[in-house]
């Protein structure tokens, strides 16, 4: 069996260390945006960013302070695969949702995943709270902001239908501006790229995603409690099953050696009565023979005389 209260001790160590500092992390499908944006925040090339499937695993980086950043895989249609990005969630102070612009509106898969990243949170309004849409790729919209907010507004109404949510913060960034805006000393562009406001914003709110620190640890546990608790009753209930399994083919069998054993003991009877039948039938040949040995004593003394 397992060892649960080892695991269960891990568990509250990993709660306990994740209660000590302010986690920030990002969420999304693939190839959205979302290292660059980690990028953007740190001013720095520290995460690594592709064209095709880059970050696989979980990476955290100190922003500053006690403050961390995480950059999650790109959700993919395999759970399996998912399970690195869901473990970060689970410990998220704030998320950013990550939706690159240039594909259009959220696709069925991104409000799949919201839903997904939801479910970690034991309260919706908790998580609706704790939730940011952050819209990369602004540049290539910069002579169509009319599309830009077709897009910002398709993305809400379907978050709201489909998952609940509203009254979250959206921001509209460019992380390519922004670099741009960095490398070239430009701070107009800077301030277009919209990522100063992200980071403001961010920075405003760790105090009190700090002060939640304590609230988020006993909810955390309270929710890693009731997960053992389910886990324990399954592990009881498969034993009792496999007990039940087990009684049964020992009757079972207890059953067939019984049947056995009564049949070996009739058929010794029956070998008894035959034995008595044929002794018997030898005596009453004997005295014939007897008989026979008699009548022909007598008749040899007569035959003599
Ligand atoms: N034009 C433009 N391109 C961007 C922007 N942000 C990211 N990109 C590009 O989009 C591509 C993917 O960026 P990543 O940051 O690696 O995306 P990701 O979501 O981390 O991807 P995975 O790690 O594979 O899930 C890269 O080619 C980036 O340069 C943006 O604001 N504007
Ligand atoms: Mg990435």
């Amino acid at each position: 069996m397992k060892d649960y209260v080892a695991e269960f001790q891990s568990r509250l160590a990993e709660i306990d260390a994740d209660s000590r500092s302010v986690n920030i992390i990002n969420a999304g499908v693939m190839n959205h945006g979302k290292s660059s944006l980690l990028n953007s925040l740190m001013d720095a090339e520290i995460f690594e960013v592709q064209d095709i499937r880059q970050t696989v695993e979980n990476k955290t980086e100190c922003w500053f302070d006690d403050v961390y950043l995480t950059d999650t895989p790109g959700l993919a249609a395999e759970e399996i695969d998912d399970a690195a990005a869901f473990a970060a969630y689970r410990r998220a102070n704030f998320i950013m949702f990550v939706h690159k612009t240039e594909v259009g509106e959220l696709h069925k898969n991104e409000i799949d995943a919201i839903n997904k990243i939801k479910s970690f949170f034991e309260d919706d309004d908790f998580f609706w709270r704790h939730f940011c849409l952050v819209l990369t790729s602004l540049d290539a919209y910069a002579k169509d902001t009319a599309s830009l907010n077709a897009i910002r507004e398709k993305s809400l109404t379907d978050i709201q239908t489909n998952c609940g949510g509203a009254d979250f913060p959206v921001f509209i960034v460019s992380n390519t501006r922004y670099k741009k805006g960095l490398d070239e000393n430009k701070p107009k562009l800077v301030e277009l790229s919209g990522i100063p406001e992200l980071k403001g914003y961010l920075q405003q709110n760790i105090p009190a995603w700090r002060g939640e620190n304590l609230d988020i640890r006993a909810m955390r546990i309270t929710s890693e409690k009731n997960s053992f608790i389910e886990m324990l009753g399954t592990e009881r209930q498969n034993l009792q099953d496999t007990i039940a399994r087990k009684t049964a083919d020992l009757e079972r069998q207890q059953g067939h050696f019984i049947n056995e054993l009564e049949a070996a003991v009739s058929q010794y009877y029956s070998d008894d009565e035959e034995y008595d039948e044929k002794n018997n039938r030898l005596e009453e040949m004997r005295e014939e023979l007897e008989d026979l040995r008699r009548e022909w004593r007598n008749d040899r003394a007569n035959y003599d005389d």
